[in-house]
Formats: structure tokens, sequence, C-alpha cells
């Protein structure tokens, strides 16, 4: 019987084409720095719509986790990106920790100081959804392996964190379960820029109509199924926390 089953299976796979490869993104080449940006950043360019509607494929506890390929709809305002992002969290160092309990403001004066400036949510988007406009930089399902976003959620005390000093950066640590920047090589966009989904929460300036001049996006180690349109605007600018750091970027020079 086994060996019918095998023979019929050699008939089968010829006639149904190859059998696909082995799932799993593997991200092109860093492209490099661009002459226009600072060379700890990536150059990130395309077209950004304000509003995006996709097909779920899949939805588990109300969260879609795989979307129907190449079936997007654009609408809203569009306007072209074309930005320097840092290649990783800030403080943007392959092999480092990102940073973390830094509010808004925070975050921002941290990237001002080093002459750059929070990423914006389009800027954000674009980086993440690339010409395809893939709701995962890696494609138009949630694979939890890409990037660091698969760990158990941990309960967390607020008071120790709220208290500060010693006894919140050691709940910081009881809670962290980051990666330290370049640590998942697969996640990496097409520009070269890592983390974008998962590890830490970013910090990102809102656009236009949101209540807070700061949200959040790119979900955490925590949340695998936050996508490039994942933003978290529930959170008021003196929020911080655990698991939110930023990304700075800053404007390319002028083309000559
Ligand atoms: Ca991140």
């Amino acid at each position: 019987m086994v060996s019918m089953a095998l023979g019929l299976a050699w008939i089968l796979i010829p006639l149904l084409g190859t059998p696909p490869l082995p799932a799993g993104y593997i991200p092109g080449p860093d492209p490099g720095p661009n002459p226009e940006c600072p060379p700890d950043t990536r150059l990130v360019e395309g077209d950004h719509d304000n509003d995006m509607e996709r097909l779920c494929l899949r939805e588990k506890a109300e969260r879609c986790w795989s979307y129907v390929p190449n079936m997007t709809v654009t609408q809203g305002e569009q306007k072209h990106v074309r930005v320097c992002m840092d290649q990783y969290e800030a403080p943007n160092q392959a092999g480092a920790r990102p940073m973390v309990m830094r509010d808004f403001r925070q975050s921002g004066k941290w990237c001002e100081d080093r002459g750059k400036r929070l990423c914006t949510e389009e800027e954000f988007e674009t980086a993440c959804e690339g010409p395809n406009l893939e709701p995962y930089f890696y494609g138009w399902q949630v694979d939890a392996s890409v990037c660091n976003t698969n760990k158990p959620w941990l309960a967390f005390d607020g008071h120790a964190l709220d208290a500060g000093g010693d006894k919140a950066k050691k709940e910081v640590d009881r809670l962290w379960q980051g990666s330290v920047s370049g640590g998942y090589e697969r996640c990496r966009t097409r520009d070269g820029i890592y983390d974008l989904l998962g590890n830490v929460e970013e910090w990102v300036v809102s656009r236009k109509g949101r209540r807070f001049p700061g949200a959040l996006m790119g979900g955490f180690w925590a949340k695998p199924w936050v996508g490039c349109r994942g933003t978290n605007d529930a959170h008021q600018p003196g929020f911080a926390f655990y698991e939110v750091g930023w990304r700075c970027c800053a404007d390319p020079t002028a083309r000559k």
C-alpha cells in the first residue's frame, strides 16, 4: 500500500508542478550606505499611501496572521518618502542592547543630540512595506522565526517600573527578552534596516489626526502578529516602558 502511495506521488508531483521550496524569508544583501545619508543609516524611498485595506486570510484571537497576497487597496493622501533611517534600534550599534524606558520627548532629544530626529509613521511604513506594499517586510503572513517576536508575555510590576532608579532597572532586567541589534540576521529589510518588526517597540512621530504627537510601531518581542501598519496610538508622550525603544531618522542631503 505504501509503495503504491509513493508511486502515485511520483505521478502526481510532476502533474502538480515542483513542490514549493521550504518557506522562509532570506533577505537580500545589505545595500550599504548611501552618499546622501549618514553612514550608519540606510536610504529608504517610496510612495506612501495614508490609508490601506488588505484582505485577511487567517484570523486568530481577533488578529490577522495572513493576508491575500497582492490584494491591497490604497487610498487617502499619497506622499513620496525619502529618508535616511538608522539601521538598528537606538543606540544604533550592531551587538548593542537596545535602549528602553525613555518617553517620546526623551527619545526625540536623544536623536536630536546626534543631528537626527525620530522617524515618522509614514517613514516606518514605507521602510517596512516596500514597493509591493506587503503587510510584513518579509511577506504576506506572519513568520515568527524571522524577527524577535515570539517570546512569552510576562506580567510586569508597574510600581517597580514607576519607581525609577535601581528598582526599575531590576524589573526591566527581569522582563527583558530583547535581542542585541543584528542578533536576528534575517530580520532585515531590503534596505538593510534591522528589527523594524519585533524586538523593542519604537516611538515614531504620529501621522496627522492622531490624538498624541507620538505613537509606537513594530510591536515587540511578545507580539508576533504586528505588521508594518500596526500603529499603537494609545500612549501619552510621557509614557516610558520596559519594551519601548526608538530609532532615529535624518533627511538626506540634497541631490547633486
Ligand atoms: Ca523594533
